[in-house]
């Protein structure tokens, strides 16, 4: 209805987010994380509640949350990932869930191509080595290469094909594994994923979380990509079974690995942390301030143009309806 604001719930601090649906006409907002007593707090807006913006972390919004918002039509989530959304029970509920894809595709593909980088040529480790005051002893060891290797990119998305481009100009083969092969590529196919890791020397882990890719890189998965594989996961880590892949790493089943996501993070096992060989990031893919910017501004923009009348601008999957 025109003039009237719609109540929308933010459940964590984040200025930019903040900024701009307090300064859109068409929102009233309502921060959790101010009330001293969250839960009373949520009881008491929850009957008016419209639109939450999801803001990482990934605090579940599952349907026992929503459930609790009974004029809930929207959750604008922050990153193009949504596991942490239950997008199918909000699709059969009517509530449309929105992500932020694309403005983050090439921020993505660029850590992801760092990832690779420093943990074929061991960067970090040779860093290390300098700073440790070792390079007037010996210089720093001879490094497997990018050179002799086939990269298997596992999820041939939208990132995946930044990526993709990136090998190209480096030019690195590549090959994919996904649901279905991609009209729109050259590059082989693979159906089968124990096919492709046994046939490719780096598996490069870029497909969404959630049910259906949970410990899709398992045991089997690693022993087919072997003792000269390296394993980059910048996707979630619920894609990779994270015990197994520490007994691959410590059995040299593989080579190394480069991860950027783990289980449980911000938590990552000792045993990961006390190998030398294997590179961790602090999940920091889309992480610079410009493409923050831009995923801030699109959690703002769904929930702006929603209220607005104009439809959400990049509903999820599950969740198709682009006006209320
Ligand atoms: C964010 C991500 O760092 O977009 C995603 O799915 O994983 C990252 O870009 C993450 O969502 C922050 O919580």
């Amino acid at each position: 209805m025109a003039g009237e604001r719609a109540d929308v719930l933010m459940l964590g601090p984040k200025p930019a987010v903040e900024e701009g649906l307090a300064g859109s006409p068409a929102v009233q907002l309502h921060k959790a994380w101010e009330a001293p007593d969250r839960e009373a707090f949520l009881q008491a807006v929850a009957p008016r509640i419209r639109g939450i913006a999801s803001l990482g972390g990934h605090a579940a919004i599952d349907a026992a949350f929503m459930q609790r918002f009974p004029k809930l039509e929207i959750v604008s989530s922050f990153g193009v990932g949504y596991d942490h959304v239950d997008a199918k029970w909000a699709g059969q509920h009517g509530i449309v869930v929105t992500n932020t894809p694309d403005v983050l595709n090439e921020e993505v593909a660029d850590t992801a191509l760092g990832l690779l980088l420093c943990t074929v040529r061991e960067l970090p480790q040779a860093e290390r080595y300098l700073r440790a005051g070792k390079w007037p002893q010996a210089h720093y060891r001879l490094t497997p290469s990018l050179r002799d290797r086939t990269v298997g990119i596992v999820g041939l998305g939208r990132i995946g094909k930044a990526i993709a481009r990136r090998l190209d100009a480096m030019l690195v083969p590549v090959v994919y594994h996904g649901r279905r092969p991609q009209p729109d590529v050259s590059y082989k196919y693979y159906p089968d994923l124990v096919a492709m890791a046994r046939d490719v020397d780096v598996l490069l882990v870029i497909t969404p979380g959630g049910a259906d890719t949970r410990n899709l890189i398992d045991t089997e998965v690693l022993q087919a990509l072997g003792p000269n594989g390296i394993l980059i996961n910048m996707a979630r880590g619920s894609v990779v079974d994270e015990p197994a892949l520490i007994k691959a790493l410590k059995d040299k089943t593989i080579l190394t690995a480069g991860l950027d996501v783990f289980a449980n993070e911000p938590e990552v096992p000792q045993e990961l942390i006390e190998m030398e060989h294997v590179v961790l990031f602090p999940h920091l893919g889309s992480g610079s301030v410009h493409t923050r910017r831009a995923m801030d501004q699109l959690v703002v923009d769904n929930l702006v143009s929603w209220f607005s009348g104009k439809g959400a601008l990049t509903p999820v999957a599950e969740t198709p309806v682009k006006t209320r």
